[in-house]
């Protein structure tokens, strides 16, 4: 029989590529949509008429309780969240209501509804649980067993999610892996997310239709990936006998200012200066100064490895956003 899998964060990045890819391999997919007239439900309708969409909000147990009982899933894939960073400084209350207590919801929906045994559940862990600070640089790379040290309401509401999943398994023997994932971009990724905002205002300014971009902070060193290549890895941490915790991430790390680099070199500008702006508005109060991962287990024990090297990342958000917005021109 096909096996069934609810995903919540459905209408997000990562829950775009794993619905793909689940649907591929032959999965019945559910997914968690929350509100009353979400927009992006039409989207998800046109483009994946294969979901099947619960209602239901994570911090709304009842909804997810239901939800359970609706999909009858082998595996849950948890990757609802307020996700950036910026976002949760200025609302540190919901980020906890959502992105922590969330979870904590989610396994007792799975709990009450006597799943211990039978779903298995996966928790989208992240690399904003580690600091980058002096103390704490990730030299090499940081693995399952780093020091962590969250420097945003974020990461410390993510780092709740990513114990209590590990409390759940050692507590309730629940078949619960928690993927530790560095960044992970594309053309799906939100435009609020700072390289989906460098491609797209390149491809607006190539285009004519942009004339400036303004940005934060452009020191930070991110590791980035490419999403497709880990929702893969997400898949293989609920196959394998025994649940477990795993990085996902490149082992490379570099400025925005590289990626402004080459983003603009894609179309013919080699000196991106005059047209970049810094907005303190997009500045955070504490900030990651270094990420880097070290996915030596998940290739290891996963036979995980990326697949989409950065020049590969950037060029194809920035074609893809070329792409988008010329048809944007031709339709208006
Ligand atoms: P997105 O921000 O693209 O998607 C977040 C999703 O969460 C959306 O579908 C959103 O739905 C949903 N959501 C928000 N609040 C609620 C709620 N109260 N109840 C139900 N659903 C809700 O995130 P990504 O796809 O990029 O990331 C997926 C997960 O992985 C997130 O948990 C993120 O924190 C984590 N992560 C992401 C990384 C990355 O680089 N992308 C790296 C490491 C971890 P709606 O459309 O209704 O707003
Ligand atoms: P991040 O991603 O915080 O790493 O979290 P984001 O793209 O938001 O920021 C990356 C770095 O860029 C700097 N920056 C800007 N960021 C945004 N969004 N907008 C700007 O204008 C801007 N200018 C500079 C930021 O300060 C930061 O240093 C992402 C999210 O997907 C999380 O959910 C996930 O857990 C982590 O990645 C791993």
């Amino acid at each position: 029989m096909a096996k069934s899998a609810l995903i919540t964060g459905i209408t997000g990045q990562d829950g775009y590529h794993l619905a793909e890819l689940l649907h591929e391999k032959g999965y019945t997919v559910y997914g968690l949509i929350r509100g009353q007239q979400n927009p992006k439900k039409q989207r998800v309708e046109q483009e994946q008429p294969f979901i099947k969409l619960i209602e239901g909000d994570l911090v709304d147990p009842t909804s997810l309780v239901k939800a359970i009982e609706v999909s009858k899933p082998d595996e849950v894939y948890n990757l609802a969240a307020i996700s950036h960073v910026g976002y949760s400084f200025k609302a540190p209350q919901l980020t906890a209501d959502v992105t922590a207590k969330g979870v904590l919801n989610a396994l007792e929906a799975i709990r009450v509804t006597g799943g211990t045994k039978t779903i298995r559940f996966y928790q989208a862990s992240t690399s904003e649980m580690f600091g980058g600070l002096d103390y704490n640089r990730p030299g090499k790379g940081y693995d399952e067993e780093s020091l962590f040290h969250p420097r945003s309401p974020y990461g410390v509401a993510k780092l709740y999610g990513h114990w209590i999943t590990k409390n759940y398994r050692e507590s309730y023997g629940i078949h619960a892996s928690c993927g530790i994932l560095f960044n992970h971009e594309g053309p799906r990724r939100g435009v609020e997310f700072v390289t989906r905002k460098i491609s797209n205002a390149v491809a607006r300014i190539h285009l004519g239709k942009q004339k400036h971009l303004e940005l934060g902070n452009l020191e930070p060193k991110r590791d980035w990936g490419y999403a497709g290549d880990y929702v893969e890895g997400m898949w293989r941490m609920l196959q394998q006998d025994k649940p477990d915790d795993y990085v996902l991430a490149t082992g490379e790390t570099h400025t925005i200012k590289e990626f402004l680099d080459l983003a603009f070199k894609e179309v013919g500008i080699n000196n991106w200066k005059p047209y970049v702006k810094q907005n303190p508005e997009f500045m955070r109060p504490a900030e990651v100064d270094i990420l880097l991962g070290n996915p030596a287990k998940a290739e290891k024990v996963l036979g995980w490895k990326r697949q989409v090297d950065f020049p590969g990342l950037v060029k194809m958000m920035v074609d893809y956003d070329i792409g988008l917005e010329s048809a944007n021109i031709i339709n208006q």
